[in-house]
């Protein structure tokens, strides 16, 4: 049976409105799409089926559906137009909310591509040139580099911006203290000449709140703090934007540099005494061309995050480490070669004290 490589990947979380006690998921893949009327608030509920009406477009493409622990797998065997409803059986699991999700990965720009952010400029490529970079990371495989220069006055205030889509719906930041990310200067910039960066959050309503930062230049990635307990006027719980200013409010400026691991940490959390317990029965399943790495855990793990260390040889002499908060990663772009995985858990992020468990057991694969 031959597989497609997915042309369009449709994904609906469900539920990862974080706060909510329970937590479901449903990931739809399609070879191709006609996309299915089902919106996000249809698909929360307690051990419940649901019923989907979809069609491919070819015959002998494949679809798969995950929900809850067991993944399913379709094929279109008719020779045009519709498959019968698909019924999910969604189970209910107990996440505990200040157990879960203490730490969401906003952004990090790596092939496993984790981001919940669609990113945008608001002068289109006037001001700022983004691109996905190798040269210079801090995490995985790319890191973000921002170049811009202003020479218009009526420009002064460009700004380039993420859109956040933790939810689908309403963006909610009200239970998070930190918005931080990591920033590369480097030293070729004029000396003496630091580089702000005007951070703003915008709501529902376009109201906004900024903080801002300056940097010396200098060849390290410096961590950034957006402290979110201090923002006033606006609906924390209805974020829209966020929305970065590259010195703002000046013209005839011009400079670069990279954004790397873009993290919210939630309001309260504290670093448990705790080493975490290190994730369990790892394992790689392929579908469409795509290698999702797979682990378990358990939610008295203490783990809030995961460390994946990539590799192609068995001694990890030259690994590359992927951080995620959920317990799988997908992976794409990977050449015809042999890989050995080996995964950690974190209680946070190293930088605010975090403890991690030991590796777990190699897993070696063959692509
Ligand atoms: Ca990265």
């Amino acid at each position: 049976m031959k597989r497609l490589r997915v042309s369009v990947i449709l994904s609906i979380i469900a539920f990862s409105i974080w706060g909510w006690k329970n937590c479901y998921s449903l990931e739809l893949r399609f070879a191709s799409l006609t996309a299915p009327s089902l919106s996000a608030d249809k698909i929360s509920g307690q051990d419940r089926t649901y019923p989907i009406q979809t069609s491919l477009k070819e015959p002998g493409q494949l679809f798969y559906i995950q929900g809850g622990t067991e993944d399913s797998e379709f094929e279109n065997k008719n020779s045009s137009a519709e498959l019968p409803p698909v019924t999910i059986a969604y189970s209910s699991q107990s996440q505990p909310e200040a157990g879960f999700h203490p730490l969401k990965v906003v952004d990090n720009f790596d092939i496993s591509s984790d981001a919940i952010s669609t990113w945008w400029d608001g002068d289109g490529t006037k001001i700022y040139k983004r691109e996905l970079v190798q040269d210079i990371k801090r995490s995985g495989d790319k890191s973000m580099k921002v170049y811009f220069k202003k020479t218009d006055p009526n420009l002064s205030w460009s700004f380039f911006a993420f859109q956040p889509q933790q939810d689908g719906k309403n963006n909610d930041f009200s239970k998070y203290s930190k918005l931080v990310f990591w920033l590369y200067v480097p030293e070729t910039l004029e000396e003496g000449v630091p580089l702000e960066l005007m951070v703003k959050l915008e709501d529902k309503n376009g109201k906004g709140y900024e903080q801002r930062f300056k940097f010396q230049t200098g060849n390290d990635w410096q961590l950034v703090e957006f402290d979110i307990s201090k923002v006033q006027g606006i609906d924390l719980s209805s974020i829209n934007n966020v929305l970065f200013f590259a010195d703002p409010g000046k013209y005839m400026t011009a400079g670069e540099f990279w954004l790397d691991d873009i993290y919210l940490i939630k309001k309260g959390y504290t670093v448990p005494e705790e080493i975490p317990a290190p994730p369990a029965n790892p394992v790689v399943k392929e579908k469409f061309g795509l290698a999702k790495l797979i682990w378990s855990d358990t939610p008295d793990s203490k783990a809030v995050l995961y460390e994946v260390q990539i590799s192609t040889s068995p001694d990890f002499s030259t690994a590359t480490s992927f951080w995620t908060d959920k317990t799988e990663l997908l992976l794409q772009e990977l050449e015809e070669k042999t890989y050995y995985f080996k995964v950690r858990s974190w209680t946070h992020l190293p930088e605010f004290g975090g403890k991690c468990s030991e590796f777990n057991q190699i897993y070696k694969w063959a692509k």
